[in-house]
């Protein structure tokens, strides 16, 4: 049991802090207990079975366009889940998550949005592109951001786990981002490529485990080689007044946004 954890808090150690600033993303071990587990797989496999409703591009594959059926889906994703089933708003994993995010980007990070992205078992094509979570969203004059990655299942090599390319948050602009499957109408994913000279990490974690990463760490993952689902659950914080000036634009991270508010963001060889 992780002697990290009081109450809702998960307590960050100096190294860790330092390597999040430098690499762009750290690894925190043991963040939920198997008991907290337990109870929120119970929920997210319940949107896995569609027993909770999610309307529209909210409930979609990130490894294809919007046409596919859902029965084929390789990378489930909803988005916004706290927003379909209200009970999950304020659960311990947002609790902790929390903590984490105020520990390593200050105290005014606020939850911004959560996202729960199941690979199915089998899927060699369960990949999710290279890509930096800024070239995703509107402009801010404020960045800073902490996206908690929870796993639900063991990470592995063979499933699908997160790999980023340490110290691209450093680099001076973002890299060109590309639609991966059609127009902003057609899908919501965007990726761009590896250069020559980069270095990819692959960060496998324990069940219960987390990646905290940040807005510009160029990170992806491969396919699930596996019998078993990759279930990941996704908690981003942003500063209070990003948010709020992301909200002003109508922008949600809601796949049903409006086209225009969604259009403005992700275009192609678009650098900031
Ligand atoms: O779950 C994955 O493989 C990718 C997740 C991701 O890109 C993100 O949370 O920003």
């Amino acid at each position: 049991m992780s002697e990290r954890i009081e109450g809702d808090e998960y307590r960050v150690s100096d190294e860790e802090r330092a390597r999040f600033a430098a690499d762009g993303y750290v690894h925190l071990r043991g963040v939920l207990r198997d008991d907290e587990l337990d109870e929120l797989a119970e929920t997210y496999d319940r949107f896995l079975r569609r027993e909770i409703e999610v309307p529209g591009h909210d409930y979609c594959d990130m490894a294809g366009d919007y046409g596919r059926a859902p029965e084929d889906f390789s990378i489930v994703n909803v988005m916004v889940p706290r927003r379909y089933h209200p009970a999950w708003q304020g659960n311990i994993y947002e609790r902790r998550a929390a903590s984490i995010a105020r520990q390593l980007q200050g105290p005014d990070m606020v939850l911004d949005y959560d996202q729960l992205l199941a690979k199915q078992p089998w899927k060699d094509d369960a990949v999710f592109a290279w890509h930096q979570d800024m070239a995703y969203w509107p402009d801010t004059p404020d960045t800073r951001t902490a996206t908690t990655w929870l796993a639900l299942d063991a990470s592995t090599e063979e499933n699908g786990c997160m790999r980023f390319v340490p110290a691209t948050n450093r680099e001076p602009a973002l890299r060109p981002h590309t639609p991966q499957f059609g127009g902003r109408g057609e899908s919501h994913a965007l990726g761009t490529e590896l250069r020559p000279g980069d270095e990819v990490v692959s960060v496998p974690i324990a069940r219960g485990d987390v990646t905290v990463h940040n807005e510009r760490v160029m990170h992806g993952s491969g396919g699930n080689r596996t019998a078993g689902f990759r279930r990941a659950y996704v908690v981003a914080f942003r500063s209070a007044t990003t948010v709020q000036t992301e909200r002003r634009l109508g922008f949600t991270h809601s796949h049903n946004d409006e086209p225009e508010v969604l259009d403005r963001v992700g275009i192609e060889g678009e650098t900031r």
